[in-house]
């Protein structure tokens, strides 16, 4: 049953009825900010009625359901995007249009949620998205931040941060479930109670937090079906404390409330480096107790207290550690609410937690010291001590006398307890999110585990969904495809092949030429009102976004922007192809190094774009502040998709898929999907250079070369010099001294070169030289584009949820 759509008339009505009904006013004196809202409520209306139509449907099928844990969804603007998914966004264009308003810039009211950091948090809001157009029951679990990633300015080259209030002017999406809300217990101790032969235990002077549900309802494309994202939210749950009040204390009165709320304040900006912060522990055993509380509640609902059937009924998924306390948290509520015994508690949570490991960086693998676990959660310490009890006496029967190897997988060892063993231990699958970083959590990071279980572990390459990152951000793109090949790719991604036979088609290769330059047009007119730079639409446009990190390499492009620059600077009548680098990338606030590389790309933008001879064909632009909705400007924009990290450090890269699905060509090394890239789309529509994983790894164990390619190249050693001689920055000539060093000598002791720059420049920038000459031959150009478009979709999301859920949850579609 297909709910109707609004007509344009519909709509129209709806906006000035709202105007009126909630601001007393017209359209002629409404704000922008009023339209939104206005508009919003009439699109939310539409969603929340086929919420209804859904509602109650799974229990009444007594289906399988998902919690998809993670303390990162970085789900982006929901306006825009819910009018896709009412396959309405047409009539609401036009609706908006006849009312003489623009749409893009009342979408750009909408606050965007910042509730992560990069890739694991967009990938979650990815996977919702699929499996809810999928019809799969779920909910994604995770944190109310109040403040989400922080905004990030330019100020002299600099970074700086600023707050994201982005709950300042409340928020359209998300319904508070105050009857749904559950008590987290901190601190305390447990008590050991015998009793009628049985030992039980009870946890008592605890201090309690409220976790209040806040749901944001994602809508499945042209379809009923609408899953929950619940964000907790923490509260006090006494009131402030009257008495203390009237006594005179008030301090201590607001800060005992504080003290509660402070846990969802704010998101932890570190991406892919761990600090075992007390704060971050108490938000993590939050978002878990709160979420399998309310999954136990939900399933004793439904099913009775027969949890023989808990596994067939529930599936508990953890994006990466940060939610595994999840797994002792299970086991308490199964034993110490429920009565079960150990050991059908622990079968129960084995076959109910699957495990994602998202990065093999050794400084981003979570252990807790062993004493702050004890001491903040007192029972679930317990819970975790039998466990590793166990699992070592169970490991000593495959390993005997290997006591350095057991030590090694136990969940608590030398001190601290062991995240990833746990969830290893604890679940029934671990994945890795492409091949060649699942063959590394085999060969290395989880080898031990491997050998005990090999078939526990899967690979499943990640997706990003076509949805938002074609249908919504490229309509040029999409109503092009359509008109080739019909518009059931929309709905069935794998269709898309098809459009690979029409880059043999003269005219469609223009009109794909033509639409990737509106496309460039539109990201200039964006980036001119957002920080006032402007891009000649003419030019290539060579992007590389994502967060800033050194494996991540955003310096190996510097470097080759400065080299480039030599050249023109020597042979002023070299014969090159206009071109704008731009970057967007955001560092983690302590990573001083990170901030300093931003620094060097401003220098080196400052000392490019005032050149009059070098910025004739270069521009290097840094765009502030990148977010879900800039990358939905920049990724149709691109010609060239730069994906440098060192091989063997990046996972998997999701931005590398954003990019060829909008028809840019990568230029990247044999890491992570870009090694799957090269196999769907072939050698000759793909950049590849540097060296390769099994390369990187021998590197390790030699001494570095980083001493001998600076003496042996010269091009090489003046861009080293450039660094320390004042070309950059005139006024601090010894700024990048840190940067020059880490290259040439290594951080105190360690390796010079230890991401292998410089032992990839020459690669790179002869990669590059070739993409210069490539890129001329404009058919021969846009035949690669659209070849990678047309096999983009092996990474849709779709195909990837579709493979979690034969591999591992086993849900079943909801049907209306
Ligand atoms: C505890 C600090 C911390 C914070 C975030 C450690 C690790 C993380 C994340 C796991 C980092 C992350 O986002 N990893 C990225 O996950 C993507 C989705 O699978 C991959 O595509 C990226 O390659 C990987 O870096």
């Amino acid at each position: 049953m297909a709910l109707d759509r609004l007509t344009v008339q519909e709509i129209k009505d709806s906006i000035l009825q709202k105007l009126e009904r909630n601001y007393g006013c017209d359209i002629t004196d409404a704000t922008k900010n009023q339209i939104y809202d206005a508009l919003a409520q009439t699109v939310r209306d539409e969603v929340m009625k086929r919420r209804t139509a859904y509602r109650g449907e799974r229990k009444r099928q007594r289906c399988k359901k998902l919690y998809y844990l993670s303390a990162e969804f970085l789900v982006g603007r929901a306006l825009h995007n819910n009018m896709v998914a009412l396959v309405n966004e047409h009539n609401y264009i036009v609706a908006l249009r006849e009312l003489g308003l623009d749409p893009s810039s009342i979408f750009e009211e909408e606050p965007e949620p910042g509730l992560g950091n990069g890739g694991l948090g967009r990938l979650a809001a990815c996977f919702l998205d699929s499996l809810s157009s999928l019809h799969l029951p779920a909910m994604g679990c995770t944190i109310r931040y109040e403040y989400g990633l922080f905004r990030q300015k330019i100020v002299d080259g600099y970074q700086v941060e600023l707050p994201d209030n982005w709950l300042e002017n409340g928020s359209m999406w998300e319904v508070c479930r105050m009857d749904e809300s559950q008590e987290v217990h901190f601190g305390g101790r447990v008590e050991e109670i015998h009793e009628n032969g049985k030992t039980s235990y009870r946890h008592v002077n605890y201090s309690t937090v409220q976790a209040v549900p806040y749901d944001v309802p994602t809508l499945g494309y042209d379809s009923n079906m609408v899953n929950m994202l619940r964000c907790w939210s923490a509260r006090a749950t006494k009131k402030l404390d009257m008495q203390s009040f009237n006594r005179g204390e008030y301090t201590r009165a607001i800060e005992e409330k504080e003290l509660a709320e402070v846990i969802s304040k704010v998101l932890y900006p570190e991406d892919n480096h761990y600090e075992g912060k007390e704060l971050r522990l108490k938000q993590q055993y939050f978002l878990s107790s709160a979420s399998v509380q309310y999954a136990v509640k939900d399933f004793v609902k439904v099913y009775g207290k027969d949890f023989s059937i808990f596994a067939d009924k529930v599936a508990l998924h953890v994006n990466d550690t940060h939610p595994g306390m999840a797994i002792p948290e299970l086991m308490r509520i199964l034993m110490d609410e429920y009565g079960l015994g150990w050991d059908e508690a622990e079968t129960i949570t084995k076959n109910t937690f699957g495990y994602t490991n998202h990065t093999v960086m050794a400084e981003a693998l979570e252990k807790w010291p062993e004493d702050m676990v004890a001491r903040l959660l007192p029972r679930i310490y317990m819970i975790l001590q039998e466990i590793n009890r166990r699992e070592c006496a169970a490991l000593w029967d495959v390993f005997p006398g290997q006591w350095e190897r057991i030590g090694r997988m136990a969940v608590i060892g030398y001190g601290t307890v062991n995240m990833a063993n746990l969830c290893i231990w604890m679940g029934h699958s671990v994945n890795g999110v492409s091949k060649i970083h699942t063959d590394i959590l085999k060969k290395d990071v989880f080898h031990d585990f491997y050998l005990v279980d090999p078939d526990k572990f899967t690979s499943i390459t990640n997706g990003i969904t076509h949805r938002r990152w074609l249908m919504m951000a490229n309509f040029r793109l999409s109503s092009l495809i359509d008109e080739a090949i019909g518009d059931k790719w929309r709905k069935d991604y794998e269709l898309l092949k098809d459009l690979e036979p029409f880059k043999e088609d003269a005219a469609f290769r223009e009109k794909f030429f033509e639409a990737k330059k509106l496309n460039k047009a539109r990201l200039s007119r964006r980036l001119t009102s957002w920080q006032g730079v402007s891009l000649r639409e003419d030019d290539m446009f060579d992007i590389q976004a994502k967060r800033l990190h050194e494996y991540k390499r955003q310096l190996l492009n510097a470097l080759g922007i400065l080299m480039l620059y030599n050249r023109i600077k020597d042979n002023p009548g070299l014969d090159v192809q206009p071109r704008i680098y731009i970057f967007g990338a955001k560092a983690a606030p302590g990573y001083y190094r990170a901030k300093l590389i931003i620094r060097l790309i401003n220098e080196i933008a400052k000392l490019v774009n005032n050149d009059p001879v070098a910025s004739r064909v270069m521009k290097v632009v840094f765009v502030e502040n990148y977010c879900v909705s800039l990358a939905e400007d920049l990724m149709p924009a691109a010609d060239l998709s730069e994906q440098l990290s060192t091989a063997g450090k990046e996972a998997s890269g999701t931005g590398n898929m954003k990019f060829m699905m909008n028809g840019a060509v990568t230029l990247g090394t044999l890491d992570g999907a870009n090694v799957e890239i090269l196999q769907a789309v072939g050698k000759d529509n793909i950049y590849i250079f540097g060296m390769t994983a099994e390369q990187v790894e021998a590197a390790y164990r030699q001494p570095s070369r980083a001493s001998a390619i600076f003496e042996t190249n010269a091009e090489v050693r003046r861009v080293m010099t450039q660094l320390i001689d004042g070309t950059l920055c005139p006024e601090q000539p010894g700024l990048f001294r840190d940067l020059y060093h880490s290259l040439l000598f290594g951080d105190n002791g360690g390796m010079a070169d230890s991401y292998f720059v410089l032992s990839d420049l020459s690669g790179y920038v002869k990669a590059r030289m070739q993409i210069e000459k490539d890129y001329r031959d404009r058919d021969e150009w846009v035949k690669k584009a659209i070849t990678n478009v047309a096999r983009s979709w092996i990474f849709a999301s779709d195909r990837t949820i579709k493979e979690y859920n034969e591999k591992i949850w086993h849900l079943k579609e909801v049907r209306l």
